[in-house]
């Protein structure tokens, strides 16, 4: 079954992925025979290149888990990674033709199901892509889904977004997504790492992120992080500062129908905005 494709951001750039292989709930076969020797090769040296960046830089659960995703010599079959990863977490992942629409995306979610792009970027694209790949998806999400609790906090996300999408808050919620799974920074034992798969599947942002005196870094605040735009084509501006995934998992246990409302009042701030309230955690 045919399913639209969707496109954040720049709506006149055509969309990456083959939709039409995908079924209604978005998801489709990851068409493994189909990859190159180039293609492999691609993820092959981002590998490489990531994983030499990550000692001092990436929170300790991610590193820990990163093996679990198998082979690094070529793009993993989605299936081997679902044996281990099922066992470990009862979490699966499922094979997308990119990026798919709010509900669907959320729905995947809410049932342990974890949506991975299944191309990879071609070679002038190594350094920099604007829509996720398996690379970004695979190596960015998923090792700490490997972790129970962060995994906890996935699937409680992907509810709550079923609800907020139902509300019309999406777009609020969808802040909460940028600011911790894709940009999160946690405080360890050691100092401060990156957990979040936008910061950990790019080179420059990692560095950028936990060692650079050029952004801000805020203590999470649920009312503070959904209240902040973000920018999609330039390193974050701001990155949010969790303590522990326990306590990212505690922050989100209410539910947030009433706090939407406090969100809207309270107005947007900029993605560069620093308020009176902001408890910043400086580099030591
Ligand atoms: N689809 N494949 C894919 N990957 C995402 O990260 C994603 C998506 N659709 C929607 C979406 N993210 C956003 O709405 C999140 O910010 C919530
Ligand atoms: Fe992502």
């Amino acid at each position: 079954m045919a399913v639209e494709p969707v496109v954040y951001g720049a709506s006149e750039r055509p969309p990456r992925g083959d939709y039409a292989r995908a079924h209604d709930d978005y998801t489709c076969a990851q068409d493994w025979a189909a990859y190159t020797t180039a293609d492999h090769d691609t993820y092959r040296r981002l590998y490489e290149r990531q994983s030499a960046l990550l000692p001092g830089m990436a929170c300790d659960a991610f590193i820990e888990a990163l093996p679990s995703l198998g082979a690094c010599d070529h793009i993993p079959r989605f299936e081997e990674v679902n044996a281990r990863l099922k066992p470990a977490t009862g979490w699966e992942l499922v094979a997308v033709p990119g990026l798919i629409p709010e509900r669907p995306f959320f729905e995947l979610l809410a049932h342990r199901r974890f949506p991975v792009t299944d191309w990879i970027r071609k070679p002038e694209e190594f350094d920099y892509i604007v829509e996720p790949d398996v690379f970004h998806d695979l190596f960015g999400h998923v090792p700490l889904l490997f972790d129970p609790v962060f995994a906890d906090y996935v699937q409680r996300y992907g509810a709550g977004g079923l609800k907020a999408h139902d509300l019309g808050a999406g777009e609020l919620l969808s802040r909460l997504y940028w600011y911790t799974i894709e940009f999160g920074l946690i405080q360890q034992r050691g100092g401060l790492r990156a957990y979040g798969a936008g910061i950990l599947s790019s080179s420059g942002e990692l560095r950028h992120s936990v060692t650079s005196q050029k952004p801000q870094r805020i203590a999470l605040d649920l009312l503070r992080c959904m209240r902040t735009r973000y920018k999609i084509d330039d390193y974050q501006a701001t990155y949010f500062v969790i303590d522990s995934f326990a306590q990212l998992f505690e922050m989100t246990a209410p539910d947030f129908t009433p706090f939407y409302a406090s969100v809207r009042s309270a107005g947007e701030l900029a993605a560069e905005a620093s308020i009176a309230s902001d408890s910043r955690i400086t580099l030591g």
